[in-house]
């Protein structure tokens, strides 16, 4: 069925594509279709369409920065208090001075374009629709269930335990299997200086702290790779529309594209592009963790009309064996101020959810909530 599209060029109809095309993703239809307009399958509804803005029409604030030098430093509380604001505030900073390397960064960077730039038929020896696959390679956000496609391909690798999964990994193209490697332990390694601080910051005690943290050594990390191929329309689609992560923090490092955006007060906010540095939120079990002091926040990513953009979120959380529970030192049922908001949730109720429905908001988490 044909769509028309309402926009600024008035009424028109759109660009139609075969779905076996459609699911072979958003790089192959540029390279072999030639599009000069965005095909219906990719249109958002109006009220979903990002409005692309000049720097001077956006929003001006930034996200607050947390430097781990000062973290590991003395000034550790006061580090710890603009941590904690950030956490309740916004559910998003920016990392700086994390100690990992810029070849690894950069290595990692260049590695994912590569992968993304390999045949189709190399890439595609990874393609499926199942989520419970270690190694994925696809399109949109789930090919199934997604009525809209959105304007993005992706490579997920699960990363633990490395030694089982790594032979799964992809070969192609050369160096991308030792550089995708170092940086999972690089940012695995950062994500428990991080959750630590955050532990602390919520002042969960000093046993829960440590039980939480074995947890942790022996959690769940999942690498995506994502590439945004240039966009003819930006304007109509979403490069990701509006969701929140699932596990504990999320880290994103950006390429130095713009495109990254953050809800906060009704406004979308941009995650400028801070070379080296890293974007981390708090995702959803964090959310319960902490009995909903820090919140999972809503994100989204806007296509860009001239340039191809890359990012690779490491997302952490506990086993997938797991139950997300809000920590034992944050509740007490006999103080008002620490009345228990979640119910405890198996992470594999959260990943059966993600599976069979649309993550455009935070359905699930507000349907994990206790009411009075
Ligand atoms: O591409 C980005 O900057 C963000 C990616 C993201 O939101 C995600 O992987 O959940």
């Amino acid at each position: 069925m044909e769509k028309i599209i309402e926009g600024e060029r008035g009424v028109e109809e759109a660009m139609e594509v075969d779905d076996s095309t459609v699911m072979k993703g958003v790089r192959h239809l540029c390279e072999n279709v030639g599009i000069t307009r965005v095909p219906s399958k990719y249109i958002f509804p109006v009220s979903d369409r990002p409005q692309i803005m000049s720097s001077a029409q956006k929003p001006k604030i930034k996200l607050p920065v947390i430097d781990i030098g000062e973290l590991l430093s003395e000034d550790r509380t006061r580090v710890l208090e603009t941590l904690d604001q950030a956490c309740k505030e916004y559910g998003f900073f920016q990392v700086v001075n994390h100690g990992i390397d810029g070849v690894v960064i950069q290595r990692m960077i260049d590695s994912g374009k590569q992968f993304f730039e390999l045949p189709f038929e190399e890439r595609s020896r990874y393609l499926t629709t199942d989520t419970s696959s270690p190694v994925r390679y696809g399109t949109s956000f789930s090919e199934i269930n997604d009525e809209v496609f959105c304007w993005r391909d992706f490579l997920k690798l699960t990363c633990h335990s490395l030694d089982t999964i790594l032979p799964l990994w992809p070969s192609a193209p050369i160096g991308f299997r030792d550089d995708a490697i170092l940086y999972s332990k690089k940012t695995r390694t950062l994500f428990l200086v991080l959750i630590a601080a955050v532990l602390e910051a919520l002042g969960v005690g000093a046993g829960n702290c440590e039980s939480s943290m074995k947890e942790f050594e022996e959690g769940s990390h999942l690498l995506v790779l994502n590439c945004y191929p240039a966009c003819p329309e930006p304007e109509l689609t979403l490069g990701m529309p509006s969701h929140s992560d699932y596990g504990f923090l999320t880290l994103v490092l950006q390429d130095e594209v713009e495109g990254l955006q953050v809800l906060h007060a009704g406004d979308w906010i941009t995650a400028d592009p801070v070379p080296g540095s890293f974007v981390v939120n708090v995702g959803d079990h964090l959310e319960i963790y902490s009995n909903g002091r820090y919140q999972s926040v809503l994100h989204r990513v806007v296509a860009n009309a001239s340039e191809s953009r890359m990012s690779v979120a490491s997302l952490h959380s506990v086993a997938f064996d797991s139950m997300v529970s809000p920590a034992a030192g944050l509740v007490d049922d006999g103080d008002a101020g620490k009345r228990r908001l979640y119910k405890d949730t198996g992470f594999a109720d959260f990943i059966a959810y993600l599976s069979t429905s649309v993550p455009k908001s935070k359905s699930f988490l507000e349907s994990r909530r206790l009411t009075m």
